[in-house]
């Protein structure tokens, strides 16, 4: 461990000692969670080592911070990652196995940190990893859900939701810092005052209700540094009845609701991808914890620093989507109302914080607000978006003057709504994309106005991941295997492992390879012949589609294709058919039911392949149960193939496409997101890409001209496949699955039928299926096109996005702790 240095015997003994202090046990006594606990908290002990240090280096050199806002953290566990970032994973393993624990089995004790749903919360996560080992001082500011991301449980081959109660045993890794609660103040109306002496008005919220929010820290440990920064989450609690002021005292109907405010603001992750409910409460959340995270970060830096209008040079708020974006104002209504500062003054601090990162162009996600519900919430807030508003049509009237076009579509207020996205661009000094493509649709088509009008604001930051976590602790095997031939450099700088390549023609390497891989998998068929009672081979091709389940996404034309090919098989039952399981893990919004409808159908399908004997296991499909970052690591581990199918233009970036990248896996995939650039990075001929283009997607949806009715009725395949949904192939009630078929084929809604261009792409998609499988039959061929994408993989680390940020957004200081 840095600074502190590992000592095993200290450990062992500190193990012992927290068993005793917490649970008065002996450690053999002791039950597994409890022996994580303890292990946890020694651990933890050297963190907080590492912590102090840290702080006391940022304060001596004052570096400037990034604020990165996130409704979201999808962290996953602690204790593995936090092991191998200290660079002590051996020796506490071998410390343990010296008191007959098994490191792994621990590991499995702690649940999942699910406090984000899927790509831009596990985002989130790997750019904290990144911006600790580089040395940059940063802090996450989120939320402290009590519930975070449903278990996932299939009964009947359904969805069933569980509430995910994760702090049950209590998170051994958080501090709780009630000396910095802040208060947030909701509803009521803002009183006008006149002073004579400043000649301003001042506005004071009055008639409100409050919550306390209670911060709570978690460590984040770069890797081999000695650097810890800080994931920030908040918790709210109910103001101190009497603390109520003198006006309101004794009010007893305030106090019980501000105890209910308290109670569910927090309460639980909203469980949506891609997609916002609207709802009060999540409005509540949002204001919630960027009211106290900014007022935390204003107080931070004036402790040090006298002058408020130079924030920008020591703070940047980088917004993770439209969910913080209330902050472009929240910052406004401290620097004027708080702080003294003017309209302008205010404005121009504001605008040199605050930036914005987009993260997907599905209109649904676009958050918009009724000024109705907003202004009786946030009433001081909503008077200060007005305003903004005002002053921003006044600049668009001067730059196209009298075109209502401009208005309609730029306006931060229109039609009775307050479009979040609008506020961030004109609020902000930067706004990314999230992948190369991503940027350039939202330059050309989604924000085109804007990008008309502030071009310089725009750049585009390619996603990456952290290959800490996603190589070095997922596929330990591989790991190992990397660092014998080229050394541990790739660990914090991944273009390293380019030096693979030397070793790709190599036939003892390709087969140390390739044995890696089948152990790997033979790993995650043991998981999930322990948890879906499923048996699979690992011999065949374990075709991997892992990610939320949206219709963009394209889970059903997977299974589809599946379907496909067990006619096939059925039909010639010699024919040439490398065996194949096809693996799925996918969590549905609870409240989007083509999504869940899709898992039952993935998982009737499942039911009725796996049973047949008469296609002797040829073809087999597990739906992994509660798909999370945890079991994530192990599935990316033993891939063959990375199923990326979205529908061209609709995935943003993508970041699952990078970690099979990285764990050897091609990409089967569209010309979407990410993947374009994988592509461009391993070479055409070590991905299989099929389908439209984005362009051709963007086209047809502009100009009308695809009838999926077409394929069904000039295509035999296709009507057979999909006429097994209703004809009772894979359900006796043939009406089970007739929504599917109905969205496909004809429509009850205003949306076109097939709005994702499954039956257009199909048969391209069988086509590439086809030649992976010839891919997969030569096995040199295959054993070099798999290094290969672990060599090409260097340019989808975190570290180099995050250097990217540094670089062009925020220009932050790097630190060195001694
Ligand atoms: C996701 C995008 O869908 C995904 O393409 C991207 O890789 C990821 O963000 C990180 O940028 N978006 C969401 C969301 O998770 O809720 O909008």
């Amino acid at each position: 461990m840095q600074n502190k240095r590992f000592d095993k015997v200290q450990f062992k003994k500190e193990v012992k000692d927290n068993v005793k202090v917490l649970y008065r046990k002996t450690i053999d006594e002791a039950t597994p969670q409890q022996v994580f606990q303890a292990v946890a908290y020694a651990v933890k002990d050297v963190i907080i080592d590492n912590w102090l240090n840290t702080q006391e280096t940022f304060k001596k050199e004052d570096p400037k911070t990034v604020y990165y806002m996130s409704m979201e953290f999808l962290m996953g566990r602690a204790l593995g990652n936090n092991l191998i970032n200290l660079t002590a994973y051996q020796e506490v393993k071998e410390a343990l196995d010296e008191m007959g624990f098994d490191l792994n089995v621990i590991e499995d004790q702690e649940p999942d940190a699910a406090l984000g749903n899927g790509g831009l919360g596990r985002l989130a996560a790997c750019f904290l990893d990144s911006l600790a080992t580089l040395g940059y001082s940063a802090y996450g500011c989120g939320i402290r859900y009590r519930y975070g991301m449903f278990k996932q449980e299939i009964r009947d081959g359904y969805q069933i939701e569980v509430p995910d109660n994760w702090l049950k045993n209590g998170n051994p890794f958080e501090l709780r810092r009630p000396e910095y609660a802040k208060e947030v103040k909701f509803g009521g109306y803002v009183k006008v005052e006149h002073d004579p002496a400043t000649g301003r008005n001042n506005f004071i919220q009055e008639g409100y209700q409050s919550v306390m929010a209670i911060p709570y820290d978690m460590p984040i440990v770069g890797y081999g540094n000695g650097v810890v920064n800080t994931l920030r989450i908040w918790d709210a609690e109910a103001i101190d009845t009497f603390q109520l002021d003198s006006f309101d005292k004794g009010d007893y109907k305030k106090a019980v609701e501000q105890e209910n405010l308290a109670k569910n603001i927090v309460e639980v992750l909203y469980p949506n991808d891609n997609h916002y409910a609207g709802k009060e409460l999540r409005l509540k959340q949002q204001y919630f914890f960027i009211s106290a995270s900014i007022q935390a970060a204003v107080a931070k830096y004036k402790k040090a620093h006298s002058d408020i209008h130079k924030l920008y040079e020591k703070v940047t708020f980088q917004m993770n989507d439209t969910h913080p974006t209330v902050a472009v104002a929240e910052l406004m209504r401290i620097l004027m109302d708080e702080e003294g500062l003017t309209w302008e003054e205010a404005w121009e601090v504001t605008t040199k914080t605050c930036a914005y990162t987009n993260h997907t162009i599905m209109a649904e996600a676009l958050e918009k607000w009724p000024i109705e519900l907003f202004s009786r919430l946030l009433p001081r807030i909503y008077q200060i978006i007005e305003e903004i508003n005002r002053r921003f049509l006044i600049e668009i009237n001067e730059k196209y003057p009298g075109n209502q076009e401009k208005v309609k579509k730029m306006a931060i207020i229109y039609d009775g709504q307050i479009k979040m996205a609008h506020m961030a661009i004109v609020g902000g000094y930067s706004v990314n994309g999230v992948a190369r493509l991503h940027t350039e649709i939202l330059e050309k088509q989604e924000l085109k106005d804007f990008y008309e009008m502030m071009p310089e604001k725009f750049n585009n930051k390619t996603n990456g991941i952290t290959q800490r976590r996603f190589l070095l602790h997922g596929n330990p095997l591989l790991a190992d295997w990397v660092t014998a031939h080229i050394g541990k450099e790739w660990i914090t700088d991944l273009s390293q492992i380019k030096k693979l390549e030397l070793y790709a023609d190599d036939k003892k390497a390709q087969a140390e390879f390739m044995n890696i891989k089948y152990q790997n998998k033979v790993r995650l068929a043991k998981y999930i012949l322990e948890h879906n009672n499923i048996e699979i081979d690992p011999r065949s091709i374990f075709d991997v589609q892992v990610k939320r389940l949206h219709e963009y996404k394209r889970q059903l034309m997977n299974i589809l294709h599946v379907m496909y090919l067990y006619n096939k098989i059925k039909e010639h039952p010699d024919m040439e058919f490398y065996p194949r399981t096809f693996i799925f893990g996918a969590k549905a919004a609870a409240g989007y039911k083509r999504a869940k409808l899709t898992i039952k159908l993935i998982n009737s399908v499942a039911d009725v392949i796996n049973n047949d004997a008469s296609i002797e296991g040829k073809l087999k499909v597990v739906f992994i149960e509660d798909y999370r970052v945890s079991n994530a690591e192990w599935i990316f581990a033993a891939a063959d193939v990375s199923e990326q199918i979205s529908t061209a233009s609709k995935e943003a970036s993508g970041t699952g496409n990078m970690k099979f990248m990285l764990n050897g896996a091609p990409t089967l995939g569209t010309m979407d997101g990410a993947n374009v650039e994988i592509v461009e990075e391993v070479g055409e001929e070590n991905a299989f890409i099929f389908g439209l283009s984005a362009d051709e997607v963007i086209n047809f949806e502009k100009n009308g001209g695809y009838d999926p009715n077409y394929y069904f009725n000039t295509d035999q395949e296709i009507r057979q496949v999909l006429m097994s949904l209703i004809n009772g192939t894979f359900s006796n009630d043939t009406e089970m699955f007739r929504d599917i078929y109905d969205s496909l084929l004809n429509t009850n809604s205003s949306d076109r039928a097939d709005t994702y261009f499954i039956l257009a792409d199909f048969k391209s998609y069988a086509q590439a299926q086809e030649k992976v499988e010839a891919a997969y039959r030569d096995e040199e061929k295959w054993a070099r096109m798999a290094m290969l994408n672990v060599a090409r993989s260097g340019k989808f680390t975190s570290d180099r996005t995050i250097q990217q940020y540094v670089d062009d957004i925020w220009h932050l200081d790097r630190v060195k702790v001694k």
